[in-house]
C-alpha cells in the first residue's frame, strides 16, 4: 500500500498546504480493506455521528509534528493493548465492534469551581481541533508514530475551574460489561474501571493531549473511541482511553497498572532508558513503522519530548518512576 511520510515542520500548517492530508490517509485506508477482517473497524466507524466525523475530517491546524515515519494504519489499529476487551494484541480489533460509544457524555468534578456533566459534542463544539504527530512508547518496549486529532488537555480543564486544593487529576474509563468483554473475566486481574492520573501541572503541560481522532478520522473504538488521553512523555499506559470521568484532587489518585503490581509501574511512569523494568531493559524499543516494519531503536529520556524535563527538576526519576 501506499506510504505516507509526513513532513518534518514542528510550527503551525496553513489550510493550503494541508488539504490534501485526509484524502491521502483515506486513500491508505481504503486500499488497507483488501486486507482480512478490515470489516471490523469498519464496523466499529460507521457509528461515528456525523458532526464528529466532520470535525475530525476538517481538522488544518498542526502544532507537533516528526521526521519518524508513521506507523501503519492496519498496525495502529490491530495492535492494541486495551484489557476491556481482553489481553491479546488483537482483541480490542476483533471485539471492538461489540461496543458503542455514540452518544457520549463526560463528568468532571472534584476540586473545582464549575463541576458538571457534559456531552462530547458540546465539550468539542467550542474548540477548534488540531492534528500532532506523536510518539507512542509502551512500557512493553515497542512504540508507533501516530497522527492524533483532538484538543490540548489542558485547555479543556482549565474550563471546569481548579481550585487552589487541586494538585491531581484522575481520569476514568468507561465499565460496560455487556460491550467490553475484558471486564467481564472473572480472572482479570484489573478492578474495573482503569483509573489514571497525573499532577496538575503534568496535565496542564501544552503536549498533554486529548484525542478523538486518529489518521484524520474519528478514533476507532480499539485506540480508545471517542475520547482518550494521550501523554506523549510517558509509557502508553498512562494514555488511558474512552474517558468518562475526570476529577481534580488533592491527593495522588490510585492508578491501574501501579495498583497491580507497584514494584514494576509507579505513578509517573515517565520513559526513561535508564531505570530497566524489573523484568526488562527499558534502553531500547521495537519502533513499528511504515510498511509494517521493525526496527530496533534506543529509547530517549521523557520519549524525547526534552519540553517536561522542568517538571522535573527537582525529583529523583528513579525514586519516582
Ligand atoms: N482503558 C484503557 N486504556 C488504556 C489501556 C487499557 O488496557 N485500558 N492500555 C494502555 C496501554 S498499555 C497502551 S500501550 C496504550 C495503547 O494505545 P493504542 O492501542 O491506541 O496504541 O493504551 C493505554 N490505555
Ligand atoms: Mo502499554
Amino acid at each position: 500500500m501506499a506510504r505516507i511520510i509526513i513532513d518534518t515542520e514542528n510550527h503551525v500548517t496553513p489550510q493550503s498546504a494541508f488539504l490534501s492530508r485526509r484524502q491521502i490517509i483515506q486513500g491508505a485506508g481504503a486500499l488497507a480493506l483488501t486486507s482480512a477482517g478490515a470489516s471490523y473497524s469498519m464496523a466499529a466507524q460507521g457509528k461515528v455521528p456525523g458532526w464528529l466525523d466532520k470535525k475530525v475530517g476538517s481538522t488544518v491546524y498542526r502544532s507537533y509534528s516528526t521526521d519518524e515515519a508513521l506507523t501503519d494504519p492496519q498496525d495502529a489499529k490491530q495492535y492494541n493493548n486495551y484489557y476491556e476487551f481482553g489481553t491479546g494484541k488483537d482483541d480490542p480489533y476483533k471485539f471492538a465492534h461489540e461496543f458503542n460509544p455514540y452518544p457520549w457524555e463526560i463528568e468532571v468534578g472534584g476540586e473545582c469551581d464549575k463541576p458538571g456533566v457534559i456531552s462530547l459534542e458540546d465539550l468539542l463544539s467550542s474548540q477548534m481541533l488540531e492534528e500532532r504527530i506523536y510518539r507512542l512508547r509502551c512500557v512493553e518496549a515497542w512504540s508507533m508514530v501516530l497522527p492524533w486529532t483532538g484538543i490540548e488537555l489542558g485547555k479543556v480543564l482549565q474550563k471546569f475551574q481548579p481550585n487552589s486544593r487541586a494538585k491531581y487529576v484522575a481520569f476514568e474509563t468507561i465499565i460496560r460489561k455487556d460491550e467490553m468483554r475484558g471486564q467481564k473475566d472473572a480472572f482479570s486481574f484489573i478492578d474495573w474501571p482503569y483509573v489514571e492520573g497525573l499532577r496538575l501541572d503534568e496535565a496542564m503541560h501544552p503536549l498533554a493531549f486529548l484525542a478523538v481522532g486518529m489518521y484524520g478520522e474519528a478514533l476507532p473504538v480499539q485506540n480508545g473511541a471517542p475520547i482518550r488521553l494521550v501523554v506523549p512523555w510517558k509509557y502508553g499506559f498512562k494514555s488511558i482511553k474512552a474517558l468518562v470521568r475526570i476529577r481534580f484532587v488533592e491527593q495522588q489518585p490510585p492508578t491501574t497498572w501501579n495498583l497491580s503490581n507497584a514494584k514494576e509501574y509507579g505513578f509517573y511512569s515517565n520513559v526513561n532508558p535508564d531505570r530497566s523494568h524489573p523484568r526488562w531493559s527499558q534502553a531500547t524499543e521495537r519502533r513499528i513503522g511504515a510498511n509494517g516494519k521493525i526496527k530496533r531503536i534506543p529509547t530517549n529520556l521523557f520519549n524525547g519530548y526534552d519540553e517536561v524535563a522542568g517538571l522535573y527538576d527537582k525529583m529523583d526519576l528513579g525514586t519516582f518512576f
